[in-house]
């Protein structure tokens, strides 16, 4: 596994010879690359040799005139003629040097992108100037010549067997020149979040809006998602990652993921007034990197604020690495504006996508597009001669410093040597009478190395950190009336077979829990041996809980989440320090309202594509807002293609599930299976789903085809209404509905 990393000493000549003070600046380029190195993550990557772009290469994207026009440019040394030439485009500098350092720029984008395809890398970041997004067919606008993202994304359709390209384009500014350039390809989804602020923001053009789908063939395959206020945080910027982003993403089902990689979206940057923290981009960045077998590139465009720049690129690299995303603050609801533009890009869109089709923010209602400036055609651009000026949200200046003083992400990072620690039960003291267990053979020839940790047996006194003494020997004694014949039921305690099983299963939890807290793991996960007869287990005691507890007393922990995937219904917990997220059938009559916990699923057929809207809409938004400190994820791994109950997961989903969950709490995460029963035919394929999203293994591709039907958004619309009052995240998708 191996992330690529293109850039080059050249990239710090081209500079304003007139300005000294012009944000587009060689600093850039070398802050990104000192922050880069101060951390080692420049030491761990493979380094791709930068190379000038041909000149066939540059014209797959401009025209003879344009790349001409800036050869004529090189080596031209006189200052005022090069200030002449540059005032004739929109926020444009001229340099002897900028021809050959714009060449170098697209060819080191190109290297990069066919590393990643030809899988000499997994991944990888282009760290050049100048940027490229602005750059036009034939035409040099805002800092850009050559758009280097559209030269790379041509390259990979022209020359490689990558056939569909998603482009996240997450500079502050719509890159409207590589909307232009694939306006018209349903090979290449352009997705651009920018500051619009209804046209009065640069490059002020009405196309940046979200109504602009694309044209011909590619319509629907253009996707802007204007800002229209500034000041917008992470909790925007995650909303539209979870609600917009990803469910496209995943119904496109792109080969190949290009990052359209500016930072000026980013908290300090005076051209984005935008409160976006640095570590944002690692979780989106991470969020984005399981859709392609892994194959996603950076290429660097904007960011202005440098420390923000280098932090937030650094940030990225790391996250490319597969180092665990820094923790962010809790996330609460988007602010009105954002939840505005998301329904109005859910709108436009809803009858190219049926991720939106069915969405439950659709609404009847017709977003309001405004028509309050006036679109004036003249070149390639289409400026916009505002009428109305709207007021900024005003940004908490004493707020503003505090981040800023904190921008630095910790450089101890947290990032145990080891990604993932195993334990299988053994036989020896278990009840079950089945032969060894091949998943750790089936594991490590899917994976490769594994870090087993030993076993170890819970006192009695670790028990009683979530049950009394009184339960504990009322559950053996029941267990022993109903399956043994030998009625025994007051055998000592310490003879038991059933809790001495029991004893193991949770002192291996706890040993994954120690091996986390003490740094040595970031995440574990239990395997369980298959048992006979299920039922000869202690079922009413619960390991997850108990492993909560010992988590909060031992380390001082304040919030945990348990996620539980189980076809029945297990017991409920009370507890201020865990928050239970149970995807499980409700039965009939048991009234699941309760602070708590979150129990959501009263439905036959459960597919992926419920599933993933129920994890898109619901569980992640939850789960970003508690902000937990650990997450314990619990499961017999048997909502799988479970032809009696008619639900129909793939182990695919536990593995996404997985990766997207360990994008919380550094990546503190535990999957500890549940006996086994007969209904967890899938469990091998489960768990190697969910391994793989652990140890950072590129996991299969998510297919989602089907349609979310009615009923199911029924039962989201009840889970969410459930939910509302307690979790101010999921306002989103309800606002419009009654
Ligand atoms: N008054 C990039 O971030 N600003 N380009 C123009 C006109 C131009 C930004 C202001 C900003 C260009 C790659
Ligand atoms: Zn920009």
């Amino acid at each position: 596994m191996m992330t690529g990393v293109v850039y080059d000493d050249d990239f710090t000549v081209h500079g304003c010879l007139w300005d000294e003070n012009y944000s587009e600046s060689p600093q850039r380029f070398t802050s990104i690359l000192q922050r880069c190195n101060s951390l080692g993550l420049i030491d761990r990557c493979v380094k791709i040799d930068a190379r000038p772009a041909t000149r066939e290469e540059l014209l797959s994207k401009h025209t003879i005139e344009h790349v001409d026009l800036l050869k004529s440019t090189q080596d031209l040394h006189d200052e005022e003629l090069l200030e002449n030439i540059s005032s004739e485009y929109d926020s444009i500098y001229l340099h002897p040097f900028t021809y050959k350092q714009c060449l170098l720029a697209a060819g080191s984008s190109i290297e990069l992108a066919k590393a990643v395809a030809d899988g000499r890398v997994i991944n990888g970041m282009a760290i050049v100037r100048p940027p490229g997004h602005h750059a036009m067919k034939s035409e040099y606008c805002g800092y850009c010549f050559f758009n280097n993202v559209a030269i790379a994304a041509q390259y990979l359709l022209d020359k490689t067997t990558v056939r569909k390209i998603l482009i996240v384009d997450w500079d502050i500014h719509h890159g409207q020149a590589t909307q232009q350039m694939f306006y018209d390809d349903p090979r290449v989804l352009y997705f651009s979040i920018h500051r619009y602020e209804h046209g009065q923001f640069w490059p002020n053009l009405r196309e940046s809006d979200f109504d602009h789908v694309g044209h011909g063939n590619g319509t629907g395959f253009n996707v802007n998602v204007p800002l229209n206020k500034t000041a917008m945080k992470n909790d925007d910027y995650m909303a539209i990652t979870h609600y917009l982003l990803i469910p496209l993403a995943i119904e496109f089902s792109p080969d190949f993921i290009i990052i359209s990689s500016g930072y000026d979206s980013a908290i300090g940057d005076p051209k984005g007034e935008m409160l976006v923290t640095p570590a944002c981009y690692a979780h989106i960045t991470q969020k984005l990197m399981n859709l392609t077998h892994g194959k996603i590139i950076s290429i660097l465009e904007g960011g202005y604020y440098l420390k923000s720049l280098a932090e937030g690129a650094a940030l990225t690299l790391r996250a490319l690495l597969g180092d665990p995303c820094p923790v962010i603050d809790s996330l609460r609801q988007p602010c009105d504006s954002v939840m505005e533009t998301i329904r109005s890009v859910i709108h436009v869109h809803a009858m190219y996508w049926d991720c939106f089709k069915y969405s439950i923010l659709y609404s009847e209602i017709l977003p309001e597009i405004r028509y309050d400036f006036v679109v004036e055609k003249s070149t390639e651009k289409s400026k916009i001669i505002y009428q109305t000026r709207n007021m900024y949200s005003k940004i908490d200046t004493k707020r503003l410093d505090t981040i800023l003083n904190n921008i630095i992400t910790d450089t101890r990072l947290f990032n145990p040597p080891i990604r993932m620690g195993l334990i299988i039960e053994t036989v020896e003291h278990s009840i079950t009478n089945t032969e060894h267990s091949d998943v750790y053979e089936y594991l490590k020839s899917h994976v490769g190395h594994l870090h087993i940790l030993n076993e170890r047996q819970s006192t009695i006194k670790e028990l009683n950190l979530a049950h009394s003494t009184k339960h504990i020997e009322y559950m053996i004694q029941m267990n022993q009336q109903k399956y043994t014949n030998d009625n025994n039921y007051f055998e000592s305690i310490e003879n038991n077979l059933a809790l001495n099983t029991f004893r193991y299963f949770v002192g291996s939890l706890l040993q994954i829990i120690d091996s986390i807290f003490e740094s040595k793991i970031r995440s574990g996960i239990y395997v369980k041996l298959p048992v006979e007869d299920s039922a000869k287990d202690l079922c009413f005691l619960n390991a997850s809980v108990i492993s909560a507890k010992y988590a909060i007393q031992k380390y001082k922990l304040k919030r945990i989440l348990i996620i539980e995937l189980n076809e029945d219904i297990s017991q409920l917990h009370y507890d201020d320090q865990i928050l239970v997220i149970s995807v499980q059938r409700i039965l009939n009559g048991l009234s699941l309202e309760n602070k708590n916990i979150t129990a959501l699923w009263s439905k036959e057929i459960l597919n992926d594509a419920d599933f993933t809207t129920m994890m898109l809409h619901l569980i992640l938004p939850i789960a970003y807002e508690y902000n937990p400190e650990l997450i314990i994820m619990s499961t017999k791994f048997d909502l799988n293609m479970n032809t009696i109950s008619g639900i129909q997961i793939t182990p695919i989903i536990y593995g996404h599930l997985t990766q997207w969950l360990s994008t919380l709490a550094n990546g503190k995460l535990m999957v500890c299976e549940q006996k086994v029963n007969s209904y967890s035919i899938y469990r091998k394929e489960c768990l190697l789903e969910c391994s793989k999203a652990l140890l950072g293994i590129p996991i299969s591709k998510l297919c989602v085809k089907k349609q979310l039907n009615l009923e199911t958004k029924q039962i989201l619309h009840n889970n969410i209404k459930r939910h509302i009052k307690n979790w101010k995240s999921l306002q989103l998708n309800i606002n419009k509905l009654v």
